[in-house]
């Protein structure tokens, strides 16, 4: 039997920052957007349809305060120890393109408590049309833009509107009421975007936001 001191070995599982068996990881994507188009309400709709047979978690960002994960605690959608707030005190757009350490921290935090996930979700805080996710970060980035600004927001552009993975315009129920012609939005948002997918959606109306959903499981699969 060797002494302590001559055990030498390595115990992979004692390193914290090990990679998870045979390289699995699970799918990291951003969602952006600007201030209050829908990002934390996607979220949760996003946590009540996946949860069901995928590994999920969340990291929410805000700048001053942790209401996008206490909004998901109240709602139930998942338990609370799937889910980590990042305070960013500073520009959103910092947190998750600049400076990504305390989102790559809550990330691993949540692999290391959690064991093997499929998806982690990280919201951005709410930011302009110009805030993108660092690739570092996450793997596919969402952007969501809302319909009550008026059906001009996709052709404004911006690298969120132009090369998001997916771009969802949501709100669509209320369109009427602002007079938002979603033909408009749909040609423009095809011309910035190329083949890149567009998807209308009113969580509203869809509480599993259904198109959304489907994207995200064509990736998993
Ligand atoms: N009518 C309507 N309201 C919606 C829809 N989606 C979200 N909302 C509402 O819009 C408001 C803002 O939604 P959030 O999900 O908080 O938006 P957010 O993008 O996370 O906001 P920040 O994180 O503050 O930038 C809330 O009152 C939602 O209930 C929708 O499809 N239709
Ligand atoms: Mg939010």
């Amino acid at each position: 039997m060797p002494a302590e001191h001559e055990h030498t070995h390595p115990h992979p599982h004692d390193d914290p920052h090990a990679p998870l068996h045979n390289g699995e990881r699970a799918l990291r994507i951003g969602i952006g957007g600007p201030v209050g188009s829908g990002k934390t309400a996607l979220v949760a709709a996003l946590c009540r349809s996946l949860s069901e047979d995928l590994r999920i978690a969340v990291v929410t960002n805000d700048i001053y305060t942790t209401e996008d994960a206490d909004f998901l605690l109240r709602n139930g959608v998942l338990p609370a120890e799937r889910i980590r707030a990042v305070e960013t005190g500073c520009c959103p757009h910092t947190a998750i393109r600049d400076d990504i350490s305390a989102n790559l921290d809550a990330i691993e935090e949540l692999e290391e408590s959690l064991g093997p996930l499929d998806v982690i979700l990280v919201e951005s805080g709410g930011d302009n049309l110009t805030a993108t996710f660092s690739k570092g970060l996450i793997d596919q980035q969402i952007f969501v833009v809302d319909v009550a600004g008026g059906d001009k927001v996709p052709r404004k552009g911006g690298p969120g509107v132009t090369s998001a993975d997916l771009l969802v315009i949501n709100k669509t129920d209320l369109a009427p009421l602002v007079g938002a012609d979603l033909g408009v939005m749909a040609r423009d948002a095809a011309a910035r975007r190329g083949d890149l997918p567009t998807v209308f959606l009113s969580l509203v109306e869809d509480r599993t936001a259904a198109p959304v959903q489907d994207w995200i499981r064509s990736l998993v699969r």
